[in-house]
């Protein structure tokens, strides 16, 4: 998978080459490149923001190098290697975004080419994403009902979330499907050793060596505290 980000904090992203998907782009399985939206300013002083028309608080990010940047990275995404090229993705965090879930996270993680738009100030001209429209899928994405500073952070979750997907990302392809939200129930309690820590012992249906009774125990422990902390997820 090809991923390209275009932001004007492209240092937010160093993390990634220490992190998890270090290892996947080391073996050629995931090809991660940042830009900076100012490299495609045209202006003196290199300029990404203006004052939105209709008023208001703050600043709006220019349309033009978003358009320069969105151009290029799709133009030369679609001359890579030999093979017919798929649409790219265009993803642009935002508080009014669709909500991302571990289910959009799975869909995207099929994609060939995805493109991170990184907004910041309060946010990027709307015409931005009529365009990218006419280049691929466009996707406004948010994390949740809170709002960040811009989608940097946002981004990194994200890319996090769909890189580890990724066959050959993360090591045991069982862990993946064992764990949180792919049943649509939150995860059972883990333990380790020791036994007894701090005067707190460990449930002893997990020292009984009885498999069936502790799958049914960690089942009903995740029933238990999904409808304890998050009822919504039972609601259908
Ligand atoms: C940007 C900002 C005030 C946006 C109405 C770009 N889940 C999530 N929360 N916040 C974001 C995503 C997010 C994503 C991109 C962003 C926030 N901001 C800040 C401030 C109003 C805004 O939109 C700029």
């Amino acid at each position: 998978m090809r991923i390209d980000v275009v932001s004007i904090f492209p240092g937010f992203f160093d993390v990634l080459e220490v992190s998890l998907l270090g290892k996947a782009r080391a073996a050629g399985i995931l090809d991660v490149r940042v830009h900076d939206l100012r490299d495609f300013t045209t202006d003196r002083h290199r300029t990404v923001d203006d004052t939105p028309y209709g008023g208001g608080a703050g600043m709006v990010m220019k349309p033009e190098p978003w358009g320069l940047a969105l151009d290029a990275i799709a133009t030369d995404a679609s001359h890579d290697g030999g093979a017919e090229a798929s649409r790219s993705v265009f993803l642009f965090p935002s508080p009014a975004g669709e909500v991302f879930r571990q289910a959009t996270a799975r869909d995207l993680s099929h994609a060939d080419h995805l493109v991170f738009g990184c907004g910041r100030y309060e946010g990027i001209d709307e015409r931005v994403f009529a365009h990218a429209a006419t280049l691929g899928d466009v996707r406004l994405m948010s994390l949740g009902d809170y709002v960040l500073n811009g989608g940097e952070v946002a981004a990194m979750a994200m890319i996090e979330a769909i890189g580890r997907l990724i066959p050959g990302v993360v090591g045991n392809p069982e862990s993946l499907v064992e764990e949180s939200h792919e049943d649509g129930l939150l995860e059972y309690p883990s333990y380790t050793k020791p036994s007894e820590w701090r005067g707190l012992g460990v449930p002893p249906v997990l020292l009984s060596g009885n498999h069936g009774a502790i799958a049914a125990w960690r089942h009903d422990q995740q029933v238990e505290r999904t409808r304890a902390r998050r009822p919504d997820l039972l609601a259908d």
